[in-house]
């Protein structure tokens, strides 16, 4: 069996992502989600230009391979957008293989070790009142999960803040926007946040909240410990992960759970992180590292350390990778939650899926292989249009975390 074609595929229905087709001689097709928001022509060029010509001719059914080929062979390991190719690559694969099965991939991956998946999805506000709103919004959705984020009194637009009534979405414009953050204003009034939201909504739901790298050890620490009486789910991306020796100091100090990893890329990012057991959940997802093959590896390392998985799963990943991080969720017996931050019918009907949501919780359906496919005429239709993350500065100026 050959790999007779691999295409790269970008659309923007709503916003920029990129997929690679794989077509063997025998006409079954796989695909992988590519997308890195932001960035996506660089792994549009490490695909076209490096990988899919040394892909060409080999066969499909030797995943671990290929994989090994382009991971060792590269000379220039890891990066973003290097494991970000090789993800679409091996998630391409993946599903050819269960496609050829002709199974649902968890039952390739040793078959579904629960019924449903729990997912948390986000509730937004500017202020206290628009999220309470939000929360009740998503409560009645069916989630039993939700991530809260919510406007800071005295800063102009926070992380995870919806821009008017749009839904949000992170990258807002062409190139990087600029946001102000001051992290006094967060500390004091985050915890009030979390104090507002237990007395309406009471004890009976999971709260989640993402700090996005802005804080120091220290300041995490305070922060994790006066949201302890509120009982969070966790705690994610508290301080940069760059030195992973820094989450020791948190640890220290609270026992509010802690998720990590949205920006990793491989198993050596968070390496010292699972093996010291220094956080609960770990978030790097497949399409940011190097696909199911090397996340298996990570989750499975993660188990022996009693750390659960949290996919990362906002908008800027695609239906792809959405499609195939369920059927890993199905199966992974460390599963924690996985995030959802829902498409747009629009986005939707590009990427057809067999997954489904109910009240909370996910299945990702029994076609076979990961059960998304992408409408290419449709694609067509909707060009790449540049779209860059935001920037922030502290109120005096200097460049901060976003
Ligand atoms: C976030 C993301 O979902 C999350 O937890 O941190 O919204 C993140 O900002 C984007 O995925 C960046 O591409
Ligand atoms: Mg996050």
């Amino acid at each position: 069996m050959k790999i007779v074609d691999a295409k790269v595929i970008v659309t923007c229905p709503g916003r920029n992502f990129v997929t690679l087709k794989i077509t063997t001689d025998q006409g079954i097709y796989g695909i992988g989600d590519a997308t890195l928001n932001g960035r996506e022509k660089a792994v549009v060029s490490y695909l076209e230009d490096y990988l899919v010509p040394a892909l060409i001719g080999r066969d499909p059914q030797q995943i671990e391979d290929i994989w090994q080929f382009f991971y060792r062979g590269a000379y220039w390991r890891r990066g973003p957008v290097g494991m970000t190719a090789l993800a679409a690559i091996d998630v391409a694969l993946w599903d050819i293989k269960a496609k050829m099965a002709n199974m649902p991939l968890y039952q390739l991956l040793g078959g579904k070790s629960r019924e449903r998946i729990l997912t948390y999805t986000h509730a937004n506000g500017k202020d206290l009142d628009s999220t309470l709103d939000a929360v009740r919004k998503a409560k009645e959705k069916g989630y039993q999960a939700i991530r809260v984020q919510c406007g800071i009194p005295g800063i102009e637009k926070t992380y995870g803040v919806a821009k008017g009534e749009k839904s949000y979405e992170p990258a807002d414009s062409d190139l990087p926007s600029t946001e102000m953050w001051s992290t006094e204003k967060y500390l004091n009034f985050i915890p009030e946040v979390f104090a507002a939201v237990r007395k309406e909504f009471g004890r009976d739901i999971h709260l989640l909240h993402d700090v996005h790298h802005r804080l120091t050890p220290i300041e995490a620490a305070r922060l994790g410990k006066e949201l302890e009486p509120f009982h969070l789910f966790w705690m994610e991306d508290a301080v940069p992960a760059e030195n992973q020796e820094s989450f020791k100091l948190i640890r220290q100090h609270t026992t509010t759970p802690l998720a990590v990893g949205e920006v990793f890329n491989s198993i050596h990012d968070c390496r010292e992180l699972i093996q010291n057991q220094l956080i609960d959940y770990i978030r790097t997802t497949i399409v940011h590292a190097g696909g199911i093959s090397h996340v298996r590896r990570i989750a499975d390392f993660a188990s022996l350390f009693n750390v659960r998985t949290g996919f990362h799963g906002a908008t800027d990943l695609s239906p792809v990778c959405m499609g195939a991080a369920l059927h890993f969720d199905y199966w992974v017996p460390n599963f924690g939650i996985q995030e959802h931050m829902a498409h747009s019918a629009q986005m939707d009907e590009v990427f057809p899926h067999a997954y489904q949501f109910e009240r909370g919780f996910f299945t990702p359906g029994e076609t076979p292989g990961h059960g998304v496919d992408i409408d290419e005429k449709l694609a067509a239709k909707y060009p790449y249009k540049r779209a860059s993350l935001p920037v922030n500065r502290l109120e005096d100026g200097t460049l901060w975390h976003w």
